[in-house]
């Protein structure tokens, strides 16, 4: 598809200055397509919704898209149902706004490949994909990114704009745990704050409104927690799902639990997909690499978090992704435990 020419001659100027170049972007067209990952998190839920409003602000139209729907802990989020679910986008759009997809394939919507395309990422496993990328691999969150966008851009952080944004670096950091966070991530909270943001509000919303369902669905992982040094591991099987009636989403989060035990350096969470596929949640307190597993088995995400999906059964999953991290650990060299 011919691009706008104004967009044409931004592109070769995108490696001095990716916020400007984007801007450029963002004030030369008037229709645009938000974008995230499949199965959307709360940096992928509240950036989308932050960019929108950001777009509206400049008087352009934005349309925000995801391939699944919205998790139910982000849906208080100011304007949340203004994010369609979809599975093939239409145009015409003067260009997608892919926020954390280290591709196309990574939003599982069908149709992107016509339009010019802005790459924003913060992951281990960012590259430079896209017509325009903006890769930060030292950013909190691709809300962090979003902000800096909208600081650039002149226009007004609302408190609706804030509190999206705060719920970014909140669950991207794993409430200010884990290794991204440092004094400028407290800045940025302090920010969001003092613009309207109101943090316990969020963090009940996030972190204290769980369904009855995952709850269920933690007591089977649990029952099947096992510990071999530095490692930890456990799973449930799709007859757990079904048992406790659980969905997707309560799945998230449930890998932290084996992290949390002490002595652990490497934890793994596997879920037993309808078709037998293994999906797998790989979480480390900073000494493992598991972004660079996750890419050796096919998936991605940051050296702290990262995820894949592997063929079944879940016994062979279990010691593919077994071999691998104890090679992660042994690198380590002796340890207790
Ligand atoms: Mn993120």
């Amino acid at each position: 598809m011919e691009q706008p020419r104004a967009i044409a001659a931004v592109t070769s100027a995108a490696t001095a200055d990716p916020v400007e170049a984007i801007l450029q972007v963002l004030r030369s067209g008037e229709r645009f397509l938000v974008c995230s990952h499949s199965r959307p998190d709360g940096d992928a839920v509240g950036s989308i919704l932050a960019m929108g409003m950001l777009l509206q602000q400049m008087g352009k139209r934005a349309d925000l898209v995801t391939a699944d729907r919205v998790p139910v802990i982000y849906r208080s989020l100011p304007q949340a149902g203004s994010i369609h679910t979809a599975l093939r986008v239409h145009g015409p759009y003067d260009a997608a706004i892919l926020l954390e997809c280290d591709g196309l394939g990574r939003t599982r919507l069908r149709g992107l490949d016509e339009f010019f395309i802005i790459n924003i990422d913060h992951h281990a496993s960012g590259r430079p994909w896209a017509n325009l990328n903006w890769i930060d691999r030292e950013a909190s969150s691709v809300g962090e990114l979003v902000y800096r966008l909208v600081k650039a851009a002149e226009v007004t952080v609302t408190p609706e704009m804030a509190s999206c944004l705060y719920a970014t670096v909140l669950t991207d950091t794993g409430g200010f745990c884990y290794g991204s966070t440092r004094a400028s991530t407290f800045a940025l909270a302090r920010d969001l704050v003092e613009a309207g943001a109101n943090p316990i509000r969020i963090a009940q919303d996030v972190y204290f409104s769980a369904a009855t369902s995952k709850m269920l669905l933690l007591g089977a992982a649990l029952g099947n927690l096992h510990r071999e040094g530095r490692l930890a591991w456990l799973w449930v099987t799709h007859d757990d799902m079904v048992r406790t009636c659980a969905s997707e989403e309560d799945c998230e989060g449930i890998v932290n639990y084996a992290l949390s035990i002490a002595g652990i350096e490497a934890a793994a969470f596997l879920r037993e997909l309808p078709e037998r596929r293994i999906r797998l949640s790989l979480r480390s307190k900073g000494k493992v690499n598991v972004a660079a597993i996750a890419e050796r088995l096919g998936g991605g995400g940051h050296e702290n978090a990262a995820g894949c999906t592997l063929e079944g059964p879940l016994s062979r999953a279990l010691e593919e992704i077994l071999a691998q991290l104890r090679l992660g650990v042994a690198a380590l060299g002796p340890g207790t435990g």
